[in-house]
């Protein structure tokens, strides 16, 4: 089961679980609300995984590679941290399979609230082009993902604000959409 929650507004530790008290749990349903899609999948067996491959047909993801991200593993760790933890958007889907540790994507919702999701082993996330994010390690600082990519990858981020791009005005149709349908 995937968990995800709305953060505190507490600084501090980028790290730390920051769940609000009362825990503010979100449901995968108001994650796809917001175009993030979730999947568990076999991670010990990626390399033969049908499941894998089949989304990677289907789906169109013919680049893949794989990221450590630990202080040893990583050149330029404490830099490239901090990049990820700085609020983002890319012009295209970004699509992350944790095969190993675990970490935090956190995305903005239609309110421009923090929502924290948690990522381990086997869980693989789809965040839609145009969506701000940004993701840390857990307390465990380890995480070893597989990266997708449709076609030629382009890991451009471009930090907020970012709002003049297509990709955001798109995404920002796509939520307004849904807004709609839910009120009707
Ligand atoms: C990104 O784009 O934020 C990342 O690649 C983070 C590392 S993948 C878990
Ligand atoms: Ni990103």
């Amino acid at each position: 089961m995937l968990r995800a929650w709305y953060m505190d507004q507490e600084p501090g530790e980028p790290r730390a679980p920051h769940r609000q008290r009362p825990d503010r749990p979100v449901s995968p349903e108001r994650l796809r609300r917001l175009g993030v899609t979730h999947r568990r999948l076999d991670a010990d067996n990626y390399e033969t995984d049908p499941c894998l491959k089949e989304i990677r047909r289907a789906e169109n993801y013919t680049w893949m590679d794989i990221v450590t991200i630990h202080k040893d593993k990583l050149p330029n760790y404490e830099e490239k941290i901090k990049a990820f933890y700085e609020e983002h958007l890319h012009l295209d889907d970004e699509i992350r399979y944790i095969l190993e540790g675990s970490g935090y994507f956190d995305v903005r919702d239609q309110d421009d609230k923090w929502i924290r999701i948690f990522m381990e082993k086997g869980d693989m996330i789809t965040l839609p082009a145009g969506i701000y994010h940004r993701f840390t390690p857990d307390e465990n600082n380890y995480v070893k993902a597989m990266r997708l990519f449709v076609g030629e990858p382009v890991w451009t981020a471009y930090n907020r604000p970012a709002d003049d791009f297509p990709a955001r005005k798109q995404y920002l149709k796509f939520l307004a959409e849904g807004t709609k349908e839910q009120s009707a």
